[in-house]
């Protein structure tokens, strides 16, 4: 048997200065879609999430509140943790830059960025941004209400003045554009990878990749005073995850580099350019694929915790429930897009494409058998051009979504699933079989059966995005555990006729407002 291949896949970590919003969720939810469509296609595949706990944002959150910056972290990571459960999420591994496997990370790539001749000491003095963690140049500035100077992602920034060891960033330029060169798709979606590349192609001036005026980091080996630039450690979460600094371990050979950063895209900058050109200095090969996701607004209003507008992850889970979300975010908003979301766009998904397609067409075809069939998969008969113009669309699917993934295109995959599910309603419709009962009960049988092979095939499409309801439509068509990775679909994994179904069972139900009491 040969190997799977591996897919090493990683979310963002999240700084738990305050607890997950709808946007932690969104990149949570996406990720995780990855990583079970990647899986059920037969990738060894192992997935990251966790949290970026140290820096100055951590420290003036801390202060406000009037609590230590481990004592805020210590308390908000548990709802970051709580709520990757919540969304189903099926990560390997939860990481937190305080953990004692992330120093030693951090110390040895550090030190190999020594060893490699690129950090040196001298003295900063610049406009660095608290809540992007960013330094920025004079020229990326802009200046806002009453003469405060903001960032490019409209945050204030400071002036800060400090020792500070520098990384020869500058040294990296013609490396990293021919890297982009050999890698066309190292970023995704390509208008950002253009933005990372013109900006590369502006210069690159070395990085101040320390501080000296708070501690709350990773001491830079040898010199405590100061501490490593927060980006330094929190990128670095990446390859700790897999065993570094123990690059000859089993973990670390068989995962790095990862196959694929999902970040947001005010974050791409940090992943496209910075961490490539650590890699490269600490001898390691960069990740293969970056992809930058868009942002979610609450009807239009961009949600931050500094903002103060943020849409608990937890309520909306439980208003509309997990697989709902899930579906909803990932079909609404195109892979790489800014989003809305309203409560009436996500109510018309549930209903339109999750109740009505799907859980509607299983509940009438299932319910059906067992009425007419006590309960057996009808064997089918011959198949007219009807079946098989149906039995076609569905063995396509895969085809389809394959090709869409390979850019991380979900919302194409989900819209290409339902389109076969809506022409499967309107076979459905078309045969009529509930007429064919006493009229032609062979026909029938064999419309039901080309039906229930749709919505296996479906169904086992569908785990990515809704695995609750999808494995529940699995176990309604009997198909064994083993049965339902992406290696099934297609002819050669056909529902045998003959099988005992178990009683059918309501499953994506509507969307009813709840009423008020
Ligand atoms: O940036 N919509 O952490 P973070 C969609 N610690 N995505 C959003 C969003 C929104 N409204 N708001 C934020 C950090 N995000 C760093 C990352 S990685 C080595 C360190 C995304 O808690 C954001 O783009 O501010 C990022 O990918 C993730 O949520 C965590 O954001």
């Amino acid at each position: 048997m040969t190997a799977k291949p591996s897919f090493y896949i990683t979310t963002a970590i999240s700084y738990p200065n305050g607890v997950p919003h709808i946007g932690h969720a969104y990149e949570a939810i996406a990720t995780d879609a990855i990583a079970r469509f990647m899986r059920l296609d037969g990738y060894d595949v192992y997935f990251l999430t966790g949290t970026d706990e140290h820096g100055s944002k951590m420290v003036q959150t801390a202060a406000r509140e009037g609590v230590s910056p481990r004592e805020l972290a210590d308390r908000n990571v548990e709802a970051f943790r709580a709520m990757v459960q919540r969304l189903n999420c099926t990560n390997d591994d939860f990481i937190r830059t305080t953990e004692k496997r992330h120093y030693e990370s951090s110390v040895g790539i550090w030190n190999a960025m020594v060893e490699a001749g690129d950090i040196y000491l001298s003295k900063y003095a610049g406009w660095y941004s608290v809540r992007d963690e960013a330094f920025y140049t004079e020229k990326e500035l802009t200046v806002g209400e009453g003469g405060v100077k903001l960032g490019p992602q409209g945050t204030p920034v400071e002036w800060v003045e400090e020792e500070s060891y520098f990384f020869k960033l500058s040294a990296y330029q013609d490396r990293l554009l021919k890297f982009y060169e050999k890698n066309p798709e190292f970023v995704l979606p390509s208008t950002r990878f253009n933005e990372v590349i013109s900006f590369v192609k502006g210069g690159l001036q070395d990085l101040s990749v320390s501080r000296t005026t708070f501690d709350w980091g990773i001491p830079v080996p040898g010199t405590p005073k100061h501490v490593m630039y927060v980006w330094v450690d929190a990128l670095t979460n990446y390859i700790t995850g897999v065993g570094y600094p123990d690059k000859d371990s089993a973990m670390f050979k068989r995962y790095w580099p990862a196959a694929l950063h999902v970040i947001g895209k005010d974050i791409v900058r940090f992943h496209a350019v910075y961490w490539p050109a650590f890699l490269m200095s600490a001898g390691l090969a960069p990740p293969k694929r970056v992809f930058g996701h868009g942002f979610l607004f609450n009807r239009g209003e961009k949600m931050s915790k500094s903002v103060g507008n943020v849409i608990d992850p937890f309520a909306l889970a439980d208003a509309y429930g997990v697989d709902a979300l899930r579906y909803f975010f990932l079909r609404e908003v195109p892979f790489g897009q800014d989003g809305n979301y309203s409560h009436d766009a996500i109510v018309t998904r549930i209903n339109a494409d999750l109740a009505n397609n799907f859980g509607n067409l299983a509940q009438r075809s299932l319910s059906m058998i067992a009425k007419s069939r006590g309960g057996d998969l009808p064997e089918p008969g011959a198949f007219t051009a009807e079946d098989n113009a149906m039995l076609a669309a569905v063995d396509g699917m895969i085809e389809v979504a394959r090709e869409a993934m390979q850019t991380q295109q979900l919302h194409l995959v989900l819209a290409h699933v339902w389109s076969v599910l809506a022409q499967a309603n309107q076979y459905f419709a078309d045969a009529a079989p509930w007429a064919l009962a006493k009229t032609d009960p062979a026909r029938q049988g064999t419309v039901l059966y080309v039906t229930a092979e749709v919505l296996r095939q479906v169904a086992i499409l569908a785990q990515p995005f809704v695995p609750t309801g999808a494995e529940k439509i699995l176990d309604l068509l009997a198909v064994p555990g083993d049965a339902r990775d992406f290696s099934a679909l297609g002819s050669a994994g056909r529902l045998k006729g003959g099988t005992k179904l178990p009683v059918p069972a309501g499953v994506f139900p509507r969307y009813v407002e709840p009423t008020a009491s």
